[in-house]
């Protein structure tokens, strides 16, 4: 069977500036429109101990603190989105970390203000999908 093919769920997570702009609709649906389905969203503070796990992969990175406070400036909406393919696609309609650098067409590049702010995270992997999506949602949060 070729990669992909299988129903995949992956996790966003609408950032501040998303938030902050009244953009959440727009980006959720723009995933509508491109075939996924939600099976589970919420509005959260982010704690700061949630981010630091989040985002460990940065700990080292100058910026690491400017990006807890950020992403804890105000609440965010976390979502499970569903498709096949799911990761990989949630990925490519994002567009690069940085808006500047982004594909026409994306969300990042459409909406995206800086590196830091930029609108939303998708997972980068099926492993760190499920991952996340474990940091985030209890099993009984999640519609089948
Ligand atoms: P990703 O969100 O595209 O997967 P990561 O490298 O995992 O990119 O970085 C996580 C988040 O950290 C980014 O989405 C962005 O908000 C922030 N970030 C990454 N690199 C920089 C940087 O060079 N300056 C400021 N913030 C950054
Ligand atoms: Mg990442």
């Amino acid at each position: 069977m070729p990669a992909g093919i299988l129903m995949e769920s992956t996790l966003i997570i609408l950032k501040p500036d998303c938030v902050k702009a009244g953009l959440c609709g727009t980006v959720l649906s723009r995933f509508e429109k491109e075939g996924f389905t939600i099976a589970a969203m919420k509005m959260v503070r982010l704690s700061r101990a949630l981010l630091e796990e989040h985002y460990s992969h940065l700990s080292g990175k100058p910026f690491f603190p400017s990006l807890l406070e950020f992403m804890s400036s105000t609440p965010v909406i976390v979502a499970v989105l569903k498709r096949e393919n799911a990761v990989e696609k949630a990925r490519q309609i994002c567009g690069k970390t940085n808006p500047a650098e982004a594909a026409e067409g994306t969300i990042r590049r459409q909406y995206g203000s800086s590196v830091q702010a930029n609108i939303i995270h998708a997972s980068d992997s099926l492993q760190s999908a499920e991952r996340e999506i474990r940091r985030f949602f209890k099993p009984e949060e999640i519609c089948a």
